[in-house]
């Protein structure tokens, strides 16, 4: 018998952690429905918890058995697609450290420049701490590209989990107007105009839902 997935999302405008679980899965090719739950609307942290023991989107539903925190989903579905992480051992733990470096951190990029996919020409004040952020995305992002150029556009040529993961922050550069060298923006081009992305975006452009706290600058 096949295996019934569902991924349930948060609104694809502002919900950074959906669009890093969705990518994958999307990506993968796997048959998958999805449950939308609007964030911060009434009843919406009750309705969370009757998916995700944690009470927070994305949740990947395996046969009705929940799997909670984008991460964790990630890897579910690299499980089933290995080709999603780079195929050499060192190459792996690279991709999985800067994965887990934007996972555990960045707080001040994602506090002060939340992901907003439908607005444009948005600018904010950066303190100095988010600013180190911005610089150390972008050692990693060009340290990536000028090492895996010759193999694909992605940050470690062929498209990984690492993209999944930075494809919110390339959002957010783009909506700020962040200034970044030439590396970082090819790849920020490259994450916004690939097709899937291009899908989450026209469905963001359909919601009307509009939470105040992401919409900043
Ligand atoms: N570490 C978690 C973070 C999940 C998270 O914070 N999700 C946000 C939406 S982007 C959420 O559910 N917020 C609603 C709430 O906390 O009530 C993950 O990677 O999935």
């Amino acid at each position: 018998m096949q295996t019934e997935l569902t991924l349930v999302i948060g609104n694809k405008n502002y919900s950074s952690w959906s669009l890093r679980a969705w990518l994958p899965l999307k990506r993968s090719g796997l048959a998958f429905s999805e449950v939308f739950v609007p964030l911060m609307t009434p009843g919406y942290k009750d309705k969370l918890l009757e998916y995700s023991p944690a009470g927070k989107v994305p949740a990947l539903l395996i046969d009705g058995r929940p799997v909670w925190d984008s991460l964790a989903i990630a890897e579910w579905v690299a499980e089933q697609k290995p080709e999603f992480w780079p195929r050499d051992a060192f190459e792996r733990a690279w991709a999985r450290s800067v994965t887990a470096e934007m996972h555990s951190g960045f707080s001040g990029v994602r506090g002060a420049m939340p992901m907003n996919c439908r607005a444009s020409g948005r600018r904010v004040e950066l303190d100095d701490a988010t600013r180190d952020e911005v610089a150390r995305i972008c050692e990693i992002w060009t340290q990536c590209r000028e090492t895996f150029a010759d193999r694909g556009p992605w940050l470690f040529g062929e498209w990984s989990i690492a993209d999944a993961f930075y494809a919110p922050v390339a959002s957010r550069f783009r909506t700020y107007g962040v200034d970044v060298n030439a590396a970082c923006a090819g790849y920020i081009e490259t994450t916004w105009s690939d097709p899937l992305m291009q899908e989450w975006l026209s469905h963001a452009q359909q919601e009307t839902q509009v939470i105040e706290k992401g919409e900043v600058g």
